[in-house]
């Protein structure tokens, strides 16, 4: 893991985590709005294996990365929480979609996953981006596959299952991210008929081992087969573990076990 701080938090009296906080969220601000000024956002893209025969790279997820004013790759993870409910954040779901989808046009040959957030399909220039692409090429969404979060897709439901019904006929097909992660309501994991669902990273990190994240990833397995979803394992990091996934159902695997996001062959954890 690269080994990084938004910022030096200096010693406090009182509030430390407030403070703290504040002066993150400030922070993050100011670096994704620098990045995306100057064009300095980029994606790192991590695959996702087949768990019968992980030599066959089913699909790619495209992570966005940005640098910090030294250099060193912030991953989304540092900056998404603090931006993605204002207009920043639905930028960086529009640069990475045109980046997604720019090297999805330059390699026919793989499909590739992108983040969004719902909120990102009411977003001018994300939409237009997206439409932009599958009218340069009629197959484009064949080879796409959009990952939202639960989270997300449940503060909008009537917008998303539109969106969904629209872009399923351009072939584009849709994954619930972090499955498991956010408060799962049943109702709308039926209505939104997702494709594929990705099994948060937490019940999976030792799953081998833990006999309570083995009945929690067997039940949520359950539950994408019922729904006829595929189901792909997040944050796969053992032998062990890979094991245990193929044995018990999984299709696919994803995790530094198959390899890191990497920014043209270069390690972007
Ligand atoms: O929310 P989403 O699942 O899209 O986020 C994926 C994130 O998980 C990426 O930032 C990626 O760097 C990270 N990641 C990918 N593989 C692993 C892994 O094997 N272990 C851990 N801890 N994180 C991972
Ligand atoms: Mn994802």
């Amino acid at each position: 893991m690269l080994n990084h701080k938004l910022i030096d938090i200096p010693p406090q009296e009182e509030s430390p985590l407030a403070y703290a906080d504040g002066v993150r969220r400030g922070d993050a601000m100011t670096l994704v709005r620098a990045a995306l000024d100057q064009g300095n956002a980029a994606l790192a893209f991590q695959p996702i294996v087949s768990a019968q025969n992980p030599a066959d790279i089913i699909f790619y997820e495209g992570l966005i990365r940005i640098p910090d004013e030294r250099g060193r790759i912030i991953p989304a993870r540092d900056f998404m929480p603090f931006v993605e409910n204002i207009e920043l954040g639905r930028k960086i779901d529009a640069v990475a979609l045109e980046l997604g989808l720019r090297h999805l046009l330059a390699h026919p040959d793989i499909r590739i996953s992108l983040n969004m957030s719902a909120r990102s399909i009411g977003y001018g220039p994300w939409s237009d981006t997206l439409a932009r692409y599958l009218r340069r090429d009629l197959n484009l969404g064949t080879r796409l596959i959009l990952e939202i979060t639960e989270s997300s897709a449940i503060l909008v439901p009537e917008l998303v299952l539109s969106f969904m019904k629209d872009m399923r006929k351009r072939g584009i097909t849709f994954a619930l991210d972090d499955f498991g992660a956010g408060t799962t309501s049943f109702r709308y994991l039926r209505d939104f008929n997702f494709d594929v669902v990705k099994v948060d990273g937490q019940f999976i990190r030792g799953v081998a081992q833990a006999g309570d994240n083995q009945v929690l990833v067997q039940a949520l397995v359950a539950i994408a087969e019922h729904f006829a979803m595929h189901t792909v394992a997040e944050s796969v990091e053992t032998q062990a573990d890979a094991d245990w996934l193929c044995a018990h159902g999984v299709d696919c695997l994803q995790g530094y076990l198959f390899g890191g996001p990497k920014i043209n062959g270069t390690d972007a954890r």
